[in-house]
């Protein structure tokens, strides 16, 4: 192996490597929507009682891809570690914008800073604080794609293993 070649190899091992150990991956879409980040676990007690506190505080935020508008409804949050998700809201998403996908109830809206919102009306924490046991823990599926913990439909996917108190995390 002359030396060039050598050093060539040596710098694919390097980047191989970086690949490797960078913590967070970029995230990624198949489709018109993609997941870029993620609060699985809410500010403060997820629970006081029997009552379930910050629903909204717990949230993944999508970005459309796309050059036009796209509806979210339909879209299918699967998350991996059950099979009752939820589909998403209708609501008209403007070309390269991004929204907040709250747990609780609300008003969808965009707010004053460009912002927008939309709301899965749950009365409980539905993502899991501790995803250590799946890969990736929720996916982000087209229309009419089954909620079965599987990749069919997919175009998104994000993972936080387990996630502190408050802490907002990249997919
Ligand atoms: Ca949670
Ligand atoms: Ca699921």
């Amino acid at each position: 192996m002359n030396r060039a070649i050598r050093a060539a190899a040596l710098s694919t091992a390097a980047l191989s490597l970086a690949a490797l150990y960078t913590p967070a991956q970029a995230a990624s879409t198949t489709g018109a929507l993609m997941i870029t980040h993620v609060r699985p676990n809410t500010s403060g007690a997820d629970v006081s009682g029997t009552r379930q506190l910050n629903l909204n505080g717990e949230y993944f935020i999508i970005k459309n891809v796309t050059a036009r508008t796209v509806n979210t409804g339909g879209y299918v949050p699967d998350i991996t570690s059950n099979t009752y998700g939820r589909a998403l809201p209708s609501y008209n998403l403007p070309a390269g914008a991004k929204a907040y996908v709250h747990t609780g109830s609300g008003t969808h809206h965009r707010d004053s800073a460009g912002w927008h919102h939309v709301y899965r009306g749950y009365a409980r924490h539905v993502l899991p604080n501790d995803g250590r046991s799946r890969n990736p823990d929720l996916r982000l599926k087209t229309p009419g794609s089954p909620d079965n913990n599987t990749s069919t439909g997919s175009v998104s996917p994000c993972n936080w293993n387990l996630a502190a108190d408050g802490t907002t995390y990249a997919c």
